[in-house]
Formats: C-alpha cells, structure tokens, sequence
C-alpha cells in the first residue's frame, strides 16, 4: 500500500455526512494523524452563516482553519478555491481536510469533479467519504424504523452516502454486534456502489483502514449523483437554522458547565414542544481567559453531557450557538431566547445576544461547471 508521504500538490480530502453524524470529530482525528507523520494539515469549514463552533474546536486544537460562511462548497466552489489558495499560500500544507455542510449533497458533481479535472497542478482529489450516523440510519434506511426526520430531509440523507466512494458507517463504539450487523446491511443494500467500512472518531476503530483508503492513488468521485433538486431544495428549506453568539457575565463568578447544561436543557424542551427534531445542537462557552467548555446533541432524545468542562468557575464569558433542526426558524430562535432567560433566572447571570440569525438555508443552486475555473 502507497503511504501517503509530503507533496506538491496538495491532497484535498473531503468528508461529508448528514449534521451530527461526525465529521469534526472525524477529521480532527484524521488531522492528528497526519501532523504525526510530519504532514502539515490545513482545514476548511462551511457553514450557512457565521459563527461557527466547528471553526472554533479546530483552531483549539492548533490548526490552521478557513472558515467559509454564508453558503454550501456546492454553491460556493469559488470560495472553497480561493480558501485553498490562503492556506496554500500561507501554511502551505501537504493536504486539506474539507468538511461541508451537513445538509449539502452533490458534492461530487459540483466539488470533487471540478476540483479533479480543472486543478489537476494544484490538488490531487482524495476518494470522497461520506459519515453516517447509524442510528439515524436505521431510521432513515430500514422499513420499519422510528421515523425521526421527514422523508424530505431523509432524500438529502440517501443521497449524501449515495454519492461517496466510501461511507463510514461512524459511532459503532454505541452499537451491539447485532445492531451495527443489521446496519451495514442496510447501508450494503441501499449504497452498493460505495465501499463500506466501520469506524468510531471517538476511540479510533477503523481509522487505520479509512486512512490506507484515503492515500490511495484510485480515481476519486466515481459515484456522481443524479440529485432531483426540487426534492433537494424541500429538504433544505424543512430544516432550521440558528446561529448565535451570547456575551455573558454576572456580578459573582459563575458554572461555566452549569450554565451550558440548563440551556441545553432548556432549549431541548423548546424545540420538543414546537415539533421540531434536533439534527445537531452543539455550544461552545469561552471564558475570558479561553478556557472551553462543549456540548452537543444530535436528537431530541437521550441523555445531554458536556464534551468538554471548564474546572472552575469563570467571570465572563461568550457563547456561540449552533443549532440545526427540522423545523420551523422562529421555533429555533424562540426556544434559544427562553433558554436564555432561563438562565439567567436560574444562575444569576446577564446574557446579551450579540448576534442571532434564525433562517431556513437557501435553495442549492451550484453554477455551471464552466463558472468552476477561477483564478487562484
Ligand atoms: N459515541 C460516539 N460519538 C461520536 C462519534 N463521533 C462523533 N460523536 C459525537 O457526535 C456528535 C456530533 O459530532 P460532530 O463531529 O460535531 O458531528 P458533525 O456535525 O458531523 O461535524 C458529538 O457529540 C460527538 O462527540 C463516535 O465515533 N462515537
Ligand atoms: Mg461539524
């Protein structure tokens, strides 16, 4: 097996996947695997709107990020360009690590095609990997699953894994031999024309076949996607999209981790009671001395903890929202703004919203392939 090793040009490596379904946490593993080979790793993130908590966890673990708001790679293939071309030109990396919106498909015919048959001096295109979460896969896939999100929203899901060369079936660290059986039958069956393989970004499982797949030299994009873009815009436009950040502060210092779990509490009841389903609800609270404290939740179920504590109490701080759910905006903002209250009430503190944009996302609409050459 070739071992990817330093090169010009850059290996661009893309991991999509449905929101929630671990592509941060998948690629800061991926990310410290390759600075362990003595590869340099730049990153770009993508989201809707400004603002986000992936761009913050990946500059906490030292590396180099471009973030690109307001708009999917899929519409903005210029922008992902041009971000390269910054990390090219200054941290000059050996590979880039890409993770796209969660809920952006045709990714092949409007990133990874271009990207290979235009940039072929500047990027060698790794095979493109979409993660799934296997529980909302047996949701989505099986017949007679628990229906967490909509058929709309699911369309977006299918047709994520069906356009990857490899799909990582990811969190089997929460899965019985049984379960995680039953899913990769079901992800075998409904996406034959991927390779199939098991991981879990947490412990590890997995990666050392994903990372052998990833240096290969084989063709990437092999699987391009017919996307219906009407159903695509339904599913789109069905899910909600928050983004806020909050500058805290209170008389008396205050539980950072305290703060983040009655407004995750809090917001989760919110978003029950106006029949939304959570996709991925993640905060992230900075202290005024950059201490972090993280937590996320990817359905309206299940018990919430903190990914990551702040050990004592902190004095000021900033919280940045990001919450995706199926469901109408003003359900979002709502729910945000109660938590809020909530907590203020309950630990004595001031939360003054900076800013706060509640929308659904715009419909995809990629330009034509002959717009995709632009300078870099
Ligand atoms: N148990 C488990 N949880 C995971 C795994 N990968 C990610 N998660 C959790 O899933 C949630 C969403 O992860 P994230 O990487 O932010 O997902 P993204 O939206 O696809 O980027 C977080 O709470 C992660 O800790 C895994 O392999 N096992
Ligand atoms: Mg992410």
């Amino acid at each position: 097996m070739k071992t990817l090793t330093k090169s010009n040009p850059i290996r661009f490596i893309m991991l999509g996947g449905f929101l929630g379904a671990g592509k941060t946490t998948a690629l800061l593993r991926l990310a410290r695997i390759y600075t362990k080979r003595g590869l340099r790793v730049g990153i770009i993130t993508n989201d809707q709107a400004e603002g986000m908590v992936d761009t913050l966890a990946y500059r906490e673990a030292g590396f180099t990020t471009e973030e690109i708001p307001a708009g999917c790679f899929c519409c903005h293939f210029e922008k992902l360009i041009e971000a390269s071309g910054r990390l090219a030109d200054g941290l000059k990396p050996d590979i880039i690590l890409a993770e796209p919106v969660g809920s952006c498909t045709d990714l092949v015919n409007a990133v990874i095609t271009p990207l290979k048959s235009l940039y072929t001096d500047q990027f060698v295109v790794a095979p493109y990997v979409a993660l799934l979460d296997p529980i909302h896969a047996l949701e989505a896939l099986s017949v007679t699953g628990a229906t967490g999100f909509s058929r709309k929203v699911t369309y977006i899901y299918k047709m994520q894994q069906n356009e990857a060369d490899i799909v990582a079936i990811n969190k089997t660290d929460q899965l019985d031999p049984a379960k995680l059986e039953r899913v990769e039958a079901l992800v075998a069956q409904n996406f034959p024309r991927a390779t199939c393989l098991s991981v879990s970004a947490i412990t590890g499982a997995g990666f050392d076949r994903l990372v052998s797949l990833l240096d290969e030299p084989g063709e990437a994009g092999l699987n391009p996607a017919q996307v219906d873009y009407k159903r695509y815009t339904e599913g789109e436009i069905a899910l909600g999209w928050l983004n806020a950040q909050v500058a805290v502060s209170a008389a008396a210092p205050w539980d950072g981790n305290a703060f983040l779990m009655v407004v995750a509490q809090s917001v989760r009841a919110g978003l029950i009671m106006g029949g939304a389903q959570i996709a991925h609800f993640k905060m992230r609270l900075v202290d005024e001395q950059g201490r972090e404290a993280a937590l996320h939740a990817t359905s309206n179920e299940g018990t919430l903890a903190l990914a990551q504590c702040i050990d004592t109490p902190v004095s000021t701080g900033r919280l940045v929202v990001n919450l995706r759910a199926e469901g109408n905006p003003e359900t979002l903002q709502q729910s945000v703004e109660t938590a809020l209250k909530a907590v203020e009430m309950a630990l004595e503190v001031d939360c003054s919203i900076e800013r706060c944009e509640a929308f659904a996302p715009n419909p995809p609409s990629p330009p034509p392939p002959e717009r995709n050459r632009i300078r870099t």
